[in-house]
């Protein structure tokens, strides 16, 4: 069994470090009772938590983002112009947290980022999922 525990362990690395083999984790947002559709995501090297994020068109979104790597900068782009959203956020290096606002204006699926050297091709990508 022994030749069993080693690519088991490969694995577990990898997936510590990389959001390829994540599985997708998709929240809805409410609104709260001021009408702002809020949600809370945390970068993460090298993925986003939540990685789908689904929010009503034509009502304000807030999207918090708190960077949970230390000294790793990211930043958060969602360039979507056709669907209302026209973010590029660098993120605080050192846990801080960053507000990110838009009002969706068409229902799609818009992809967002981190811009960071190399970490959209480690998995650090998501989906805004925009419904009517
Ligand atoms: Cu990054």
């Amino acid at each position: 069994m022994r030749f069993l525990a080693i690519p088991t362990a490969a694995l577990a690395l990898a997936g510590c470090s990389s959001g390829l083999v994540r599985p997708v984790h998709e929240v809805t947002a409410r609104a709260g009772a001021d009408g702002v559709q809020r949600v809370t995501l945390t970068a993460h090297s090298f993925y986003f938590e939540p990685s789908r994020i689904v929010v009503r068109a034509r009502v304000p979104v807030e999207l918090a983002v708190h960077n949970a790597a230390w000294l790793t900068p990211h930043d958060f782009i969602c360039d979507a112009p056709e669907g209302g959203i026209r973010v590029r956020k660098p993120l605080s290096w050192l846990h801080g947290t960053r507000r990110v606002r838009f009002i969706p204006t068409r229902p799609g699926e818009y992809p967002f980022y981190c811009g960071v050297d190399a970490h959209m091709r480690k998995g650090m990508t998501g989906t805004i999922v925009v419904v009517p």
